[in-house]
């Protein structure tokens, strides 16, 4: 039974606003052992009207419209950051000095310098911290880690990971502002390397280890687009669609695609992995399934196997339904609160933390730079991935 409360003060109440408050609202449910309860305290937007309607909608017992009065309240435990990526720092920052936790949405920040002081004002502080890479905690991404880690797949050869959505293909689509801030670099940082391809370096550094060096091509294509805020028609600076290959520490090869303009794909994000002996793909338009192909397998029946990954033994789904009855997106989230309170159960590490992060953004920045310069660049990342 839940007996020490976890004061939420969420600030941002868009998309990922809902989802991490939906996973605040059903963790004790699914996770009745732990002994930590969160409570949605307070919730924070500028705009009066929607963060009232907001905090009835999803049970806040208050709201602000000043991020700055709410990470600075007595009683709040940990802020949430769901805004835009130009925010994170400011507010993570901020948060830290003020003795709060901090969850932060991904990524992390815009850039490196900004992603090293964050890391650097929690770790001063002293104060939990993670990452809401949520793809990690879905039970067929997580039995995916569990197999590499077995050793099943053998030395690994090849890690190759498409995200593709089409949601931006119309040149008249304007960019910035509620809604299309992923859209304005300023607000951004980057267009589908950090929204997108961000996911996909967490889980493969995650599963595969660093990635050492990259290089990288992208496109924007729509080179300008009406401005929200300004009312004007202005330069478009995000990448629009990037392919890079690299090196990982481990001697395999990776191969990565994102865009927005792959009509007929909203959110196809797919990973496969080769190894020595078998191979591991997934979907996650088909997320409860993992396909396994495993070679010492005797030859007559060999072939790929489509596991569905709703066993009481495999990652999360003893928490869940019976056998053979499926979960969802949302649950990542779910996922990620209740592994968040765990790590505050047992004084460890909830990964990725904002370190663990860090590494994906050095990375992205590795992506941008070599795209610009046309050249190979070394992500600086070494080690062992959490
Ligand atoms: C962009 O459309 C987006 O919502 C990303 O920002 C999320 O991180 C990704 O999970 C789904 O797509």
């Amino acid at each position: 039974m839940s007996e020490k409360t976890l004061r939420i003060g969420l600030v941002g109440c868009g998309f990922m606003g809902r989802t991490h408050s939906n996973g605040y609202k059903r963790v004790g449910d699914f996770f009745p052992t732990l002994s930590y309860r969160p409570v949605l305290q307070a919730v924070c937007s500028r705009s009066r009207n929607n963060v009232q309607a907001f905090s009835q909608q999803w049970g806040y017992e208050s709201f602000e419209t000043d991020w700055k009065t709410l990470v600075n309240r007595n009683d709040i435990d940990a802020v949430d950051i769901c805004t835009p990526n130009d925010t994170h720092e400011q507010i993570a920052v901020a948060a830290a000095k003020a003795g709060k936790m901090v969850l932060c949405e991904k990524p992390l920040s815009r850039t490196l310098e900004e992603g090293n002081r964050m890391v650097d004002a929690v770790k001063k502080a002293g104060v939990a911290n993670t990452v809401w890479y949520n793809y990690r905690r879905l039970p067929a991404v997580s039995l995916a880690k569990q197999l590499v880690d077995s050793g099943k797949l053998g030395k690994i050869f090849h890690y190759r990971a498409n995200f593709l959505q089409d949601w931006t293909i119309n040149a008249d689509l304007p960019q910035g502002g509620t809604g299309l801030w992923r859209m304005d670099v300023d607000a951004a940082g980057s267009g589908v390397t950090g929204d997108l391809l961000a996911h996909c370096i967490d889980t493969a550094m995650w599963l595969n280890g660093a990635i050492k060096d990259v290089s990288a091509v992208t496109e924007t294509f729509v080179k300008q687009r009406l401005h929200q805020l300004t009312g004007k028609v202005q330069p478009v600076g995000i990448d629009d669609a990037c392919i890079f290959h690299c090196h990982f520490e481990n001697g395999s090869l990776g191969l990565f695609e994102s865009t927005r303009y792959a009509r007929g794909h909203k959110a196809l994000y797919t990973f496969e992995i080769n190894g020595e002996h078998a191979s591991i793909r997934w979907d996650l338009h088909d997320l409860n399934r993992l396909e396994y192909f495993d070679h010492r397998d005797e030859s007559i029946v060999r072939g790929w196997r489509s596991i569905h990954v709703t066993d009481g033994d495999q990652p999360y789904m003893d928490k869940w339904w019976v056998p053979g009855l499926g979960i969802g997106y949302e649950h990542s989230f779910v996922h990620q609160v209740a592994d968040f309170l765990k790590s505050l159960e047992d004084g460890s590490a909830c990964h990725p933390t904002f370190e663990d992060a860090l590494q994906t953004q050095k990375v992205c920045e590795a992506v941008l730079s070599s795209a610009s310069s046309k050249s190979w660049k070394d992500t600086g990342v070494k080690g062992k991935q959490y």
